[in-house]
């Protein structure tokens, strides 16, 4: 990175995440001088930020890792459901085979990157104030980078310990015998109030939307289920969200009495299965997503035992269209509201007034006394990371006003008048509505073979057109509004940001329906794609 203020490097990668890690072995494996940056101090995107107690994948563990051969032989996870820190272990165990660490440089965060159209190179610049220059840059963000704090009046007042999930510190925060306060229950909340549950004093979540809850069924891994592995990687390329189970393909509507059975066998197997080996008109159809609903709200509320409880955390009538939000899985979430130290306040019918210097005063008048505050409030999904880096395109065009109004794209991957830049596991693609290792790969894949045409074909410039890029924008929205989506609030579609356009952030026709469109692009020659040769 340092020498390459006189000269350029052939690629930079942006982020050291699932993604970035990838696609940087990728891009030297191909000859290139390729280098990375990442803010954090180490490798693991957002198992490296998201430290949390309880911290988990909630994809079965022979999907979430790298299909690359000479590296699966050699790693056995402990879990069905990997934790946080056996990801991380596992990470570094690909860097010990691979060697992709060392061409990284950490604590480095790009604030802006230049594309300068004379010298057809991106000038990058770091917060410790380098300029790296680079012929390609391949931004590897994540889709979470960035969390999402609201403003909570008084917070700076609170005089005991407070953290957003995804700025848990180093040193961790002990939960064991405190009066701990949870904010948010999506998947991050959940896995923290399952752990706070265990050791806290009390314990107060404070929830504005019930999440949609599978069994986790965890297991501890079996080494012979290893010897399946290369027949998972071919076959989750296959399925809709890139998982091992696919969409029944018939409707649930007119499928009594099998659906019972369906719907027992998905429960069964544990995981997100009974989300994304469900009846296909499950996202579309309102009386098939209510057959769902049903199932899973009868099952949970057998758990719950305070009879207030049993309509806040599993109503009658959906909040929302099952599946429209991010489901979570749970391993014993709803016995901790059976417990006598566990207290839930629905915002809804009681909004926090403020913080105080002893905890948190709800609308009714009660200060919740608490000696930490967890703020489990998300992150601004896909475009947050985007729009924090300073990019600026052709014509000192900036990244964040072509997005301001609405993501626009070709394949999630090219932006137009952004020449030379990729984007792997951004936004308009399967990204974060899919498993996110058979995604990046994909994508990392696509950018690889891209670089290599352009070489063959002694290409030195890239760039999506105006109208592709119109298209692929246009089939995005199409696409996600033939579903239910539009009737969640939810950061699939930025909705969870006040101010942020709420629009389809990703591609809701499936993984193979989106390698499909990618794969048309490449035989026909790059449609939609002009390239630039040496002058
Ligand atoms: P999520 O899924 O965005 O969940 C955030 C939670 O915080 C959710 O329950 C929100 O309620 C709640 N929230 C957000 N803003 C507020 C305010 N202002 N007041 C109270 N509660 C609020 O983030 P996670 O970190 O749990 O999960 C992110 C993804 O990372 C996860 O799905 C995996 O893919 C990995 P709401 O539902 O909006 O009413």
């Amino acid at each position: 990175v340092e020498d390459s203020v006189s000269r350029p490097l052939d690629a930079l990668v942006v982020g050291a995440g699932i993604s970035g890690i990838y696609q940087l072995h990728l891009l030297r494996q191909l000859g290139l001088d390729a280098k990375g940056v990442e803010a954090e101090s180490d490798i693991g995107g957002v198992w490296y930020s998201n430290r949390y107690p309880g911290a988990r994948v909630d994809s079965d563990a022979a999907l979430y890792q790298y299909s690359w051969k000479g590296l699966w032989e050699g790693w056995q996870f402990s879990e069905r459901f990997p934790s946080r820190d056996e990801i991380l272990k596992y990470l570094h165990y690909v860097d010990e085979t691979f060697g992709v660490r060392q061409h990284f440089r950490f604590n480095m965060r790009v604030i802006r990157a230049r594309f300068n159209d004379a010298g057809c190179i991106w000038e990058v610049t770091t917060d410790d104030g380098r300029t790296i220059k680079t012929r390609f840059l391949v931004m590897c963000l994540g889709c979470a980078s960035k969390p999402y704090q609201p403003h909570f009046k008084g917070l700076e007042r609170f005089q005991g310990e407070w953290y957003h999930t995804a700025r848990w510190p180093k040193s961790g925060a002990k939960m064991e015998g405190k009066r701990v306060g949870v904010i948010g229950t999506g998947a991050s909340g959940i896995q923290v109030i399952q752990e706070a549950g265990k050791v806290a004093k009390e314990l107060v979540v404070f929830q504005r939307t019930p999440i949609l809850t599978f069994p986790m069924r965890q297991s501890t891994q079996a080494e012979a289920s290893r010897c399946i592995y290369p027949a998972i990687f071919e076959h989750r390329k296959t399925t809709f969200s890139g998982f091992d189970v696919d969409l029944v393909p018939k409707p649930a509507v007119g499928g009594a009495p099998a659906r019972q059975v369906v719907f027992d066998e998905l429960w069964g197997r544990g995981g997100l299965a009974f989300w994304l080996g469900m009846y296909d008109d499950t996202i579309v159809d309102d009386t098939a997503n209510d057959y769902a609903y049903a199932y899973w709200r009868d099952k949970v509320r057998q758990r719950i035992h305070k009879p207030d409880l049993v309509e806040k955390l599993a109503p009658t009538v959906k909040a929302h269209p099952f599946g429209t939000k991010r489901p979570a899985l749970e391993q014993n979430y709803y016995e901790v509201f059976n417990q006598d130290n566990v207290t839930l306040v629905d915002l809804n019918e009681c909004p926090i007034d403020e913080v105080t210097c002893n905890g948190v005063l709800t609308k009714d008048g009660v200060e919740h006394i608490l000696d930490l505050l967890v703020i489990a409030t998300g992150f601004d999904m896909a475009t947050g990371g985007y729009n924090d880096i300073e990019i600026v395109g052709q014509n000192g065009a900036l990244f964040r006003d072509k997005w301001a109004d609405g993501v626009k794209s070709y394949l999630g991957v090219l932006a137009s008048g952004f020449p030379n830049m990729f984007m792997v596991f951004g936004p308009h693609a399967p990204g974060a509505l899919s498993n996110g290792p058979t995604c990046a790969e994909w994508q990392a894949d696509c950018v690889v073979d891209c670089i290599e045409y352009m070489m063959k074909n002694s290409f030195v410039r890239i760039e999506a057109s105006a109208e592709a890029e119109q298209d692929w924008t246009r089939r995005v929205h199409e696409i996600g509004a033939m579903g239910l989506w539009d009737r969640a609030n939810s950061w699939y579609r930025g909705a969870n940001i006040p101010g942020k356009t709420s629009e389809h952030l990703f591609w809701c026709a499936g993984f193979p329906a989106y390698r499909k469109a990618c794969k048309e692009v490449v035989e026909s020659g790059y449609d939609g794609i002009m390239f630039t040769k040496r002058l």
